[in-house]
């Protein structure tokens, strides 16, 4: 694939983003054609109509169709940019979704300001939440502890596991106002509307560890950051992420399942 890195963008870690990164790419290439083209049409109108040899407008203007000639191959270009890159792109993104059981659920909530992560542990099941038990500071996302499913569930707030090389779907809600779920390594970017449950998904095949050492930087983290204006913390509302190999990964899981299922002392 053809290299994008003159584009000065962060350093990809997921399966899919070399597509977005080249969508990237020709959008820029085209688009600077386009201002080479206009820019020197401006500049050669300035100079071709300029004062000095036309005191007097002239009524007829322009009789040539050239402009609108080219005015319809820009309007081609932008087209085979919409209709051949980015709507098969967004298309394939959307509909090829890998299979629950293939890949790795996360249920993720936006609130102001913080993500909220639920992970179903073992059981692969979520347990029932109930909007009465929420509690801002013990159980933000309302996790009913009684229902059996919800026994082995793990909860972080902005602090999201993931195993590499593994689909990962999220699914992304809100429980106050519009977020966006961003992780520009990932090259994923969704906004979490209030009421509604969107799915994304994506494979991470960059550790966090292997990340760190390309960069040269020891405390680099993949972040999640808010990418909707939300309120007045939204500078605030950042999580991180860590991509483990999956035993890394099955170990800490396997960790927040038993601190889960130790007795609350609260209750
Ligand atoms: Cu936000």
């Amino acid at each position: 694939m053809t290299n994008w890195n003159w584009l000065g963008l962060p350093p990809l870690a997921s399966a899919h983003g070399g597509q977005i990164d080249s969508l990237i790419g020709w959008t820029h290439l085209f688009m600077f054609v386009l201002f080479i083209g206009w820019g020197g049409f401006f500049t050669y109108a300035l100079i071709r109509f300029r004062r000095s040899r036309h005191p007097a407008a002239n009524y007829a203007g322009v009789k040539s169709h050239t402009s609108s000639y080219l005015e319809g191959a820009v309007a081609v270009v932008e087209a085979v940019l919409l209709l051949g890159f980015s709507i098969p792109l967004w298309a394939a993104r959307v509909d090829h979704r890998p299979p629950d059981n293939e890949a790795l659920l996360v249920e993720v909530t936006g609130e102001q300001f913080a993500w909220n992560v639920h992970y179903a542990g073992p059981d692969g099941k979520f347990g029932r939440t109930d909007i009465n038990l929420l509690d801002l500071q013990s159980n933000p996302l309302g996790i009913d502890r009684d229902d059996p499913a919800a026994k082995d569930d793990v909860t972080t707030v902005n602090q999201l596991y993931l195993p590499v090389d593994k689909p990962i779907i999220v699914r992304l809600r809100s429980k106050d106002v519009i977020h966006s779920f961003g992780v520009p390594e990932f090259r994923v970017k969704q906004d979490a509307i209030p009421g509604l449950t969107i799915p994304i998904w994506f494979v991470p095949n960059v550790t966090t560890a292997e990340m760190r050492r390309r960069t040269g930087n020891p405390e680099f983290q993949y972040e999640i950051a808010c990418a909707q204006l939300c309120g007045l913390g939204h500078a605030r509302m950042r999580g991180f992420v860590t991509v483990q190999t999956p035993e890394e990964f099955d170990k800490w899981l396997a960790s927040k399942v038993a601190e889960a299922s130790e007795p609350d002392p609260f209750r």
